[in-house]
């Protein structure tokens, strides 16, 4: 696979999908993220792969939505050409898990884009933002709602009418970030984090990303009625056979994604 704007790779069952418009700090548009929504869907459909990573480079994983381009628009261009529902959601289709790894910048649709992964691993150097109210505009893809999941009415409030930039401790302690490493190591920590992920059966980890979703859209009594089916539907797999056996013959388990 290659690509304009985004640089893919693979490490065992690990794919890694680096944003690579450095010359503006990884803005994102149109481009890049038919870029990152056709390698994401490739990945996805790949039996070699269990785990996608995503990140960008140590000074921005993504500065926001192209400035340059939206300038131009207008209510029509935005409204009658589907501005980003057409390709800028596509991640949110992929059933295995996706992890953000971001170092650096990750502002307003960069912002988005990592709380639109499974879960987001920071560097020390990473700052978070919602700076769309200082454009004249409000976030657009899923950051009232996301951000406002992930670390309370308060804090979302606090982000989105100031505008300010939160760093990665403030992020872990609110929620945000699964993890903080020194810039150094994220990758390197981030990958083997991918590679324990990708190591677990595939059908379980789709089964475990589906329910926890669920949480977002469900009530409690639901939530756990589908938790419930989906765990149930493990004793249809044979990597649970695997699994159980494995643990009582004390030896590694050697799962099959089946
Ligand atoms: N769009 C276009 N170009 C950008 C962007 C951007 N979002 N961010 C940075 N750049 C460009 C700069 O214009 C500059 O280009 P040039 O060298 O040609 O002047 C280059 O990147 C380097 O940037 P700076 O010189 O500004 O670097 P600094 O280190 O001084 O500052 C900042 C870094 C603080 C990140 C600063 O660049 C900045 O504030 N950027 C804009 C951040 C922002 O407002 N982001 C939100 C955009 S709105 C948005 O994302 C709406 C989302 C809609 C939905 C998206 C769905 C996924």
């Amino acid at each position: 696979m290659s690509y304009n704007t985004i640089l893919t790779q693979t490490e065992g069952k690990v794919a890694l999908i680096t944003l690579n418009r450095p010359q503006v700090l990884n803005a994102l548009n149109d481009e890049l993220m038919d870029d990152l929504g056709d390698a994401l869907l490739r990945f996805d459909a790949d039996d070699a792969i269990a785990c996608i990573v995503i990140t960008g480079s140590e000074k921005a994983f993504a500065a926001g939505a192209d400035i340059s381009k939206m300038a131009q628009y207008d209510f029509q261009d935005t409204y009658r050409n589907n501005f980003i529902t057409r390709n800028w959601e596509t991640i949110c289709k992929v059933r295995k898990p996706v992890i953000a790894a971001v170092s650096g910048f990750a502002l307003g649709g960069g912002c988005e884009l990592a709380m639109m992964c499974d879960m987001i691993i920071a560097a020390d150097n990473a700052k978070f933002a919602q700076p769309e109210i200082k454009l004249g505009i409000i976030p657009g893809s899923g950051g009232t709602q996301r951000l406002t999941r992930a670390v309370s009415k308060s804090k979302a409030m606090d982000l989105c009418l100031t505008g300010r930039m939160m760093d990665a401790a403030e992020a872990e302690r609110s929620g945000l970030v699964a993890r903080v490493y020194p810039v150094a190591q994220l990758m390197s920590e981030t990958m083997a984090i991918a590679q324990t992920i990708a190591a677990m059966p595939l059908l379980t980890l789709m089964m475990v990303k589906e329910s926890v979703n669920a949480a977002y859209e469900t009530t409690l009594t639901e939530g756990v009625r589908f938790e419930r089916r989906l765990f149930h539907a493990c004793f249809g797999t044979e990597d649970q056979k695997e699994g159980m056996a494995a643990f009582l013959e004390k030896r590694p388990a050697q799962f099959k994604n089946r």
